[in-house]
């Protein structure tokens, strides 16, 4: 057998389609440690024709540790959504932990070699593929229908999925040889890190053509080309470029930005609808 996850459903249905923006695979960045706001966001109707199908739970900079990771892990996955951990630094411990909590897939930061990148791989596989550590006791728990023992022993190499970040001038430059490892999934931009190493503005020439730059190695190499967005202009911009999965925005800056327009509606300061869009609670 093999494992299906809902990010791993979603990627081929994306590039299956890949002339069609809307069937690229949505996500978004969890930054605080709350199985209760995730599943606020995932649970029922989306109210569209998508759903989001992953969520990026962000222990690099949000106020997520691995203490968090088997609560949220369950959390999401139960809502048919598939919980990637970014795991501070690429590093074999750190990994392992995010895996035995039950993480669908794992992100590594600052991607720059294709040496990074063939360690990274190795750190997610058991032997003789790689070296990942043996106790999963609690990681089928958010892989609905995977017995433990042989059922998820045997088959879970193949079923995790293993996003680097490209957000380095190294990183670029190396991008084609990164893209070219076996067992890389996903290429995944930080726009942000990548501007602030390069040393130029989001947006300008150079940055932009970096990232056409990834997405081509992308495309070349038969690998999911992602990117961080950070509201759904930006996004449904990202998916007619031709990216296949995507960070829509993060839980502060929707709650930050509904709360604080909500409150200038509140004082006069601006009309219905400029903050939250929204008309529940
Ligand atoms: C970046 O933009 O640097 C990211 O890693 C997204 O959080
Ligand atoms: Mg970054």
């Amino acid at each position: 057998m093999s494992i299906t996850t809902p990010i791993r459903s979603s990627l081929q249905a994306a590039s299956a389609s890949s002339s069609s923006p809307s069937s690229a695979a949505f996500g978004f960045w969890l930054t605080l440690p709350s199985s209760g706001l995730a599943k606020t966001i995932l649970h029922g109707s989306s109210g569209s024709s998508t759903k989001f199908s992953w969520v990026l739970v962000d222990a690099e900079h949000g106020l997520i540790s691995d203490y968090h990771y088997y609560e949220l892990n369950n959390a999401i996955s139960s809502t048919n959504a598939s919980p990637i951990i970014r795991v501070p630094y690429a590093e074999e411990w750190m990994i392992k932990r995010a895996l035995d909590a039950g993480a669908h897939g794992i992100m590594t930061p600052m991607c720059h070699t294709a040496d990074d990148a063939t360690n990274i791989v190795k750190y997610t596989r058991y032997p003789p593929q790689g070296t990942r550590g043996y106790g999963p006791m609690f990681a089928p728990h958010s892989l609905p229908g995977v017995n433990p023992g042989p059922e998820y022993d045997d088959n879970i190499n193949d079923g995790v999925t293993v996003c680097v970040q490209i957000e380095s001038r190294s990183g670029v430059e190396n991008v084609e040889k990164i893209a070219a490892v076996e067992g890389i999934d996903v290429l995944f931009i930080g726009p942000f890190d990548l501007a602030k190493q390069m040393g130029v503005l989001r947006g300008s020439e150079e940055h932009e053509s970096a990232i056409q730059r990834v997405l081509d190695a992308a495309r070349k190499y038969g690998k999911i080309a992602a990117i961080f967005c950070t509201d759904g202009v930006d996004s449904r911009k990202r998916a007619e470029q031709g990216f296949h999965m995507i960070s829509v925005t993060t839980d502060v800056n929707v709650i930050r930005g509904g709360m604080l327009g909500e409150l200038k509606v509140a004082v006069g300061e601006a009309g219905r609808g400029s903050g939250s869009g929204g008309s529940g609670y």
